[in-house]
Formats: C-alpha cells, structure tokens, sequence
C-alpha cells in the first residue's frame, strides 16, 4: 500500500511528509529521472541541476561508464564483508592510491566516515609515532567548517544548527580563524597531531583562503611533526578544475579525506588516502565498516578513477568554470553582492534587501534551475562538470531574470 505507485502524485507526496523527520527543508520538486546535468520531475517539468548532489553527480547523472560498471557488477556479486577479499578491491585500492600519489586507502562509504577514519588515524599516529601522551592528543580545525554529521565532528563546528544541543561533546579539537597562518602556529603545540581543513570552505559559502595559506599549512605541518589532513569530499575529484584543491598551489597533504564524487553517485564512496608511514598505524580490528570497499562501490568507484585520469573533467571544470565566474561577475551589483569560488564552484551571495537565498532558489527552481541556499542570503553553485556553455547560459539568464 504504502509503496503503491498512488503515492507518486503530488498531493500524495506531500501528504507522505507527516511520516517524514524534518531534518530537510526541500525545494517543492519531486524528481523523477535525470540524465546529464538535467533532471525531470513526476509532472515532466525539465530542470538544470546546479547542485549536482552537493558535488556526489560531477559526472553527471547516470553517466554511461559509471552505470555500465555497476550494472555489470550487480550481475557478478554486489558484497562480500572485508572478511574476504573480491576481485575488484586490489583495482580500486591501486588505482586510487595511484590518482592520490599515495601509497595507500582505506575505504568507508559517507564522508562523516571517512572524516572519522581520518582522525583516528591521526590519533593513533600521534600516541604511536609522534609520541604525544596518552589521551592528550588535539587537533587544529577553522571556524566554519563542515566535516559532516556524528557527534564527534559536530563537537567542533562553529554553526549552531549543526553543533546546539547534540552534547557532550568530544573533545580535542582547537578551533582557529580560516585563512589564519600565525592563529595556526599559535594553537599547534606538542600535543597537537593533525590540522584538518578543507581546501575550500564549502558549506561556508565556497570560501577560497588567502593565496599562501596552504602552502603555510604544509609548512607549518612539516616543522612542527603535525599532519596536515585535507578534507577534499567537496572540493576534491575534478570540481575546482584540479583533481584535488590543493594542487591549485602544489600542496601535498599528508591525508586526503575523499567522498561524494568519489562513488559517481549511484553509492556512497569514500576514502582516506595516505602514505604506509601513517595509514600503517592501523591494525587488523581497529577500524572497519561492513559496508565500505564493497564490490559495487569499487566497481563504479574504479570507473570514476579513470575518468578522473584522463584529465578531461579536470580541464572542462577549469574551462567551463572560468567562463561561469566570468558571466557571474557581470551580476555583481546587478543584484549579487559578491562571487566566490573556483573552476565550477560558486558561492555567490544575493542582495538581502532583494530575497534571501531560499527565496532565490525558490524562484530559480521556477524557472528550472536546481540550486541550494547556505548561509543567509548565500546560494552555492556546483554543476556537473560535464556541463557545457549553452547550459550555463541558461542558468546565467534565469538568474538574472530573478534578480532583476
Ligand atoms: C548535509 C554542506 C555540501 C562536506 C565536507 C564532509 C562531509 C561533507 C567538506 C560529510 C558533506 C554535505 C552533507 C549535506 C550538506 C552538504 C554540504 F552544505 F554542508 F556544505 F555538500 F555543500 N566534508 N557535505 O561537504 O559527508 O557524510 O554527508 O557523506 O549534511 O546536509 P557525508
């Protein structure tokens, strides 16, 4: 009954929202098929997808590689428990370590995972090799950050939404401003084993640092034996128009944290990467998932290693987001107070005084463009990489006709 195709009308999925737990606030669109940066919903309406699952779709929806690699694995076996092993985790494991230019990974399935994993991982490298005493250990992190949802990484968030009320909280983090180099070397003392950062702040408002300040990182990480562990979930696998963030200024982090793209959006992939000197540390029984490096995930996730090694999304982020940024430019004081971001990225904060960012996605999603409201009065924009110009043309145009 309750899965009856009834159910798939309008009135009925609205009415499906009292079975609901409101921890979303969703845009009114009930989407019903997608195909490249497009989606089309239950009453055939086409929109252009400018959120691209917060960066898990930057091949696009259903990408013809990545499907055809988890169809063909859902006809082999799709999960066996890393109590044995399968014959596509060798291939995924390389071929990821290899894009990363480390020496190893270790796969779990959501991002919070992998944020988790990582520090663990750097606790216990900590207490093992660097020597910090038992329990002692701490980690610098930047006000507004986002990591993801367990109790643990909400201990250190700075937004109240995500932090208020879900205490105790665990401790061990240092909180200090983004983009801050001397509040960095201030906070790192002897006890301190990671500094955990995303390239680019993206539930921020897609916050770019100071030119300098990862390389500072690394620097700094380097004099003082801390690792610097880099959450590219977001950032990370094509969306800045690098393969990862960091290489915009040649920085080498000790830990990739990955997720998101990671998976080409048909499962939840992720991974830490690292070198043997740091993810050896971690012994059989110390850390695991049922779930993660599973044969589907390293399937489709194999699959979206090599897209990413041909360069080609890479570059059409670099291209596509270069002439993005250039079109959103022209809106700043035509209704935009300021554009941020990289490759195809963007945080472009509206007027106030005009709408706040839900409205504006409101009425963008009117004239067929999906986008998401952070902060205030701040819409995140983050296409698939495989868009192309008309479309952003289309995207440019609705946008300027909202703020009109
Ligand atoms: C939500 C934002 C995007 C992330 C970084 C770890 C995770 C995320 C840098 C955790 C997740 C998400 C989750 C989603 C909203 C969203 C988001 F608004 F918070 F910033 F993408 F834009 N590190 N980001 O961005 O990954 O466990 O979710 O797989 O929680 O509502 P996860």
């Amino acid at each position: 009954m309750i899965l009856d195709d009834v159910l798939r009308t309008p009135a009925a999925i609205r009415a499906a929202e009292a079975h609901t737990a409101h921890n979303y606030h969703p845009l009114p669109v009930v989407i019903a098929t997608g195909e490249g940066a497009w989606v089309t919903d239950i009453d055939g309406r086409r929109y252009l997808d400018f959120l691209a699952g917060y960066s898990a779709l930057n091949f696009g929806h259903r990408h013809p590689a990545l499907i055809g690699a988890a169809h063909a694995q859902l006809d082999r076996v799709t999960l066996t428990s890393r109590a044995f092993v399968h014959d596509q985790f060798a291939a995924f494991c390389s071929g990821l370590a290899e894009l990363c230019g480390k020496d190893q990974v270790l796969p779990m399935n959501t991002g919070a995972e992998a944020v988790e994993t990582a520090i663990k991982l750097s606790r216990k490298w900590g207490y093992q090799v660097k020597g910090v005493p038992a329990d002692q250990a701490t980690i610098v992190v930047a006000d507004g950050n986002f990591h993801g949802r367990t109790t643990t990484i909400i201990s250190f968030s700075t937004d109240p939404d995500a932090h208020d009320d879900f205490g105790p909280y665990t401790p061990g983090f240092r909180l200090v401003p983004y983009g801050d180099l001397a509040a960095m070397a201030e906070a790192i003392d002897e006890t301190t084993v990671a500094v955990l950062i995303e390239p680019i702040q993206g539930e921020q408002g897609v916050v770019v640092p100071p030119a300098g300040y990862l390389p500072g990182v690394r620097a700094l990480c380097t004099e003082r034996d801390v690792l610097f562990v880099a959450d590219e979930i977001q950032s990370g696998l094509g969306r800045t128009g690098d393969t990862f963030a960091c290489d915009d200024e040649s920085v080498v982090p000790d830990v990739y944290i990955l997720g998101k793209a990671l998976g080409g959006g048909i499962v939840p992939v992720s991974a830490v990467a690292a070198n043997a000197d740091v993810l050896g540390v971690i012994k059989p029984g110390q850390h695991g998932s049922t779930f993660g490096g599973n044969p589907l995930a390293c399937a489709v996730a194999i699959e979206v290693v090599k897209l990413l090694r041909t360069g080609e999304f890479q570059a059409r982020a670099k291209e596509q987001g270069a002439y993005l940024h250039a079109e959103l430019q022209t809106l700043v004081g035509e209704g935009l107070l300021a554009v941020r971001g990289r490759g195809l990225w963007a945080g472009i904060d509206v007027d106030p005084a005009l709408m706040t960012g839900r409205e504006a996605c409101e009425r963008l999603a009117e004239r067929g463009i999906l986008a998401k409201d952070t902060h205030g009065s701040t819409l995140r924009l983050a296409p698939p990489l495989i868009i192309d110009k008309d479309d952003i043309d289309v995207a440019i145009s609705a946008l300027r006709g909202i703020l009109k």
